[in-house]
């Protein structure tokens, strides 16, 4: 038995799928595509984390399956290397973010090839290589040809410390996270896209997907339909003016007692000299600028707000004057950022009321508005023309009212928010487009793309909000591609999520110069068979890229409406314990180091075995070096089984085999577990049930011979059938040995083994019921029949009922597979 090198052992078969590029993907080949995508990595300075081959090492097991199944298949890797680490390492350092992206990608090239993942290299792609971003620059542009993007000022996260605006992510509790000081919110001309005109496809077209539900349901939770109504609020007096409220029970406008804008809402503004109170509303304004959504939106909290004083608003069925309220539990980025306030019938509403001393008016009948807001059904009372009808009857008749008086109509409303598709920061796409006095925004031609990201001196933003860029005057300053005359190129880059958007396009044609992709290239591999990638990004990618997908399908650019298959999702990984992983508890595991003391099959097979793929699990050293006890005796069994089979082939001699023993039966089973276990993503069971086959082939195992060599009974298709099943799992192992039992191919080139449906069904047996030594019934069971099981039946049977005749037995033995015996 040789001793097994992993070091060497795996550095030879890298280097032999790499050359011989047995996983590189064939355009147009006659056999059927699988395409399989994870979500490309961010290459941070840190280098790879654990979690990243958890997903990588999934999909790598299905495409070595599919390919061995007979598929073409593409299992694609690239860089989404635009992003905040580089950006704000260059701001402390100076370091051009380029240049720490390229050491950073080597590092995670070296990495991912150590765990001899199928990935065809050839195909690799960088969000942030100018070859790449032109095609991102020129989809912008379609976007703005069709009237998709459009700027609008929008609020951005200041930080009135370091004077720069903030990502999201970098708003930590309302604070900045670099130096804690308050974040406020600053309005900010910003180039937006319109996702929401495609809220509705994004919705339905879920079902002609294969999303685990779970995603599904977040991407509709998302994209948040709401049917109701819009209905118009007229000011009172000889006012000029409106307010418009989105509401999704019209049916309670009888109750609905106050009005209540928020803090944003342009009527402010609008009749700041008819409002009494204005300096008062304007300081309420100011502070809610300074908290984030979620501190506003929290239901718990104690309300707040303040009434508009000197103006005030016509409920339109009762025609009385209500009082309007600015408060910030109304947000400005839902519906039109105003409501009509219903306090019997809604929580907010209700404990606002309370508080506010404003009238409660029960409008459904079934609650005890006293002490609560009622939501649930019942009949309308109060209400007119309403009274006696139920909820969705008043809602449906209300609605008909409003429409037929002119003051309101159905309406869908969405929570999905259109993009806001700027950053004023260095580290993006910039965006391609001339802002002229004349002509207003000129897309950049596109025989000029890509626009490149000049060099800078420093990386902060500036002190006016405005990205670095806009201090290279040299290049901001452009004649107006129109009309000649001295125009600014836009500064704003693009937000993280540009180039994921549409990188699974890419990889259909990675290295075309002439467009983003060939159209039949696209044809043949598009959509996207199986995507696989984090909980944390079945929300905004997931959405963004097949809007963006369904775009680019609009404009006849791709070949198909969705993007993606089939989605699934990983669980995360956390340290031994149970806590996050992170540098500060000092709990990060690096795959390095795992691959340097076990090797890249032992990582792989224990992030599969760890736990249910889906869910968070905790990393354990103890686990990892029991999936390294399995390896090993992998190895030692069938290195020793093979050399066997060939001393008993070179004799002319036939290995021993019994076809229908117990051994080869599990065999069977394991494979048809292990082929299904795969397609279910259900990793940790397939590798239990490896181990569990390997176990009952070594307590089988004799010695023969004059050597006293072990014989596993095993013949060579049954050796080559446990290898081809083990190869995705431990690739360079499985290659190792299949090269021993003589073939020069990769064992990826083979064929996924069948099973025979036979072996399957457990056998069944006739056991035999027996008191006190006398054979008294026989029953048919399975073979595997527990002695609980096998007692029970026994006593049951009428035969032995009738000879017992009520006496108790006094014991009562118990053979596995044989017999019951009775003793009486
Ligand atoms: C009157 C009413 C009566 C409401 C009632 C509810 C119950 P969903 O289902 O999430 O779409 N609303 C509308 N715009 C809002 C905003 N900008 N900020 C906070 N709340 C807002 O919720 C729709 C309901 O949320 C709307 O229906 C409105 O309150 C409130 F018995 O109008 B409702
Ligand atoms: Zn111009």
């Amino acid at each position: 038995m040789s001793k097994y090198n992993v070091k060497k052992v795996e550095a030879k078969w890298q280097k032999f799928w790499e050359k011989k590029k047995v996983f590189s993907g064939e355009d147009f080949s006659d056999k059927e595509k699988f395409y399989a995508l994870i979500e490309f990595p961010y290459p941070s300075g840190e280098g790879l984390h654990v979690g990243h081959p958890r997903s990588y090492t999934a999909l790598d097991i299905i495409v070595r399956k599919k390919k061995m199944q007979g598929f073409n298949t593409l299992y694609p890797i690239g860089w989404d290397a635009f992003g905040l680490p580089a950006e704000n390492y260059a701001i402390k350092t100076g370091t051009h973010p380029k240049k720490t992206t390229a050491k950073n990608i080597k590092t995670f090239r070296r990495q991912l090839k150590s765990l001899g993942l199928a990935f065809d290299w050839s195909r690799e792609i960088n969000t942030t290589d100018p070859e790449y971003y032109k095609w991102t620059q020129w989809m912008f542009l379609k976007f703005f040809e069709k009237g998709l993007a459009y700027k609008k000022k929008m609020p951005i996260n200041w930080c009135t410390e370091c004077k720069i605006g903030l990502a999201n992510e970098e708003v930590v509790a309302g604070k900045c996270e670099r130096c804690g000081n308050a974040v406020e919110k600053r309005d900010k001309e910003q180039w937006m896209i319109k996702i929401s005109e495609y809220a509705e496809r994004l919705l339905t077209d879920l079902e002609t997907v294969e999303y685990w539900d779970k995603i599904s349901k977040q991407q509709v939770d998302w994209i948040g339909r709401s049917e109701g109504a819009e209905v118009i609020f007229r000011l009172a007096g000889k006012e000029e003016g409106e307010i418009r409220v989105f509401t999704t029970r019209p049916d309670t406008l009888f109750g609905s007692t106050y009005m209540v804008v928020a803090p944003e809402h342009e009527i402010i503004e609008k009749h700041k000299d008819k409002i009494t109170n204005y300096s008062e509303i304007k300081e309420y304004v100011e502070k809610a600028k300074r908290k984030s959504d979620l501190e506003r939106s929290e239901l718990a909290k104690e309300k707040t707000g303040a009434e508009l004083k000197g103006i005030k608003a016509i409920n339109p069925v009762t025609n009385k004057k209500i009082s309007i309220w600015v408060a910030d539990y109304v947000l400005p980025s839902y519906g039109t950022g105003a409501i009509m306030a219903v306090p019997a019938h809604d929580q907010r509403d209700w404990e606002f009321a309370k508080k506010f001393k404003l009238p409660i008016i029960e409008v459904v009948s079934g609650g005890d508005i006293k002490k609560e807001a009622y939501v649930g059904d019942g009949t309308m009372v109060n209400s007119d023309f309403l009274d006696g009808l139920i909820v969705p009857d008043a809602v449906k008749k209300m609605t008909e009212w409003l429409e037929e008086h002119n003051l309101g109509a159905y309406e869908v409303n969405y929570r999905l928010r259109d993009w806001v598709f700027s950053r004023q920061r260095y580290w993006g796409e910039p965006i391609p487009i001339i802002n002229c006095e004349r002509c207003g925004h000129v897309p950049v031609p596109e025989e000029e793309l890509p626009v490149v990201l000049p060099n800078v001196k420093k990386y902060e933003p500036t002190d006016t909000g405005e990205s670095p860029l806009a201090a290279i005057r040299d290049w901001v300053e452009i004649p107006c591609p129109k009309c000649g005359t001295q125009a600014e190129r836009e500064t704003d880059t693009m937000p993280n999520w540009a180039g994921s958007s549409w990188y699974f396009l890419r990889y259909c044609d990675p290295n075309n110069n002439d467009a983003f992709a060939d159209k039949e290239k696209l044809k043949y591999w598009m959509p996207v068979d199986w995507y696989n990638g984090g909980m944390e990004h079945t929300t905004l990618h997931l959405l963004y890229s097949r809007f963006w997908n369904k775009f680019l399908f609009n404009e006849k650019l791709v070949p198909t409406d969705e993007p993606y298959k089939k989605r699934t999702s990983h669980g995360l990984i956390l340290g031994e314990g149970g806590e996050k992983m992170s540098k500060s508890r000092g709990n990060v595991v690096n795959p390095d180091e795992v691959v340097k003391q076990y090797g890249a099959d032992v990582l792989r097979t224990y992030e599969m075995f760890m736990g249910p793929f889906d869910q968070p699990v905790a990393w354990d050293t103890k686990g990892i070096e029991g999936v390294n006890r399995f390896l090993n005796k992998v190895w030692n069994v069938f290195s020793q089984q093979i050399a066997m089979i060939k001393w008993y082939e070179s004799e002319g001699g036939e290995p021993i085999r019994a076809k229908e023993d117990q051994l080869v039966r599990e065999l069977h089973r394991t494979v048809k577990k292990v082929t299904e276990d795969i397609d279910n993503m259900r990793f940790n069971t397939a590798v239990a049930q490896m181990m569990s086959f390997l176990n009952s082939v070594t307590s089988a195992a004799e010695s023969v011979g004059p050597q006293d060599n072990v014989w596993y009974y095993l013949d060579r298709d049954d050796t080559r059938d446990f290898i081809k099943i083990l190869a995705p799992f431990a690739p360079h192992m499985a290659e190792e040995l299949w090269q021993q039992l003589g073939h020069s191919e990769s064992i990826f080139e083979s064929e996924w083994p069948g099973y025979n449906p036979d072996f399957i069904a457990l056998e069944e047996i006739e056991l035999v019921i027996q008191i006190n030594g006398k054979v008294r019934d026989r029953i048919k069971t399975p073979a595997d029949i527990s002695e609980e099981d096998a007692k029970e039946l026994a006593l049951k049977s009428e035969n032995v009922q009738k000879h017992l005749a009520g006496k108790e037995p006094k014991k009562i033995i118990f053979i596995a597979g044989k017999l019951v015996n009775i003793v009486i």
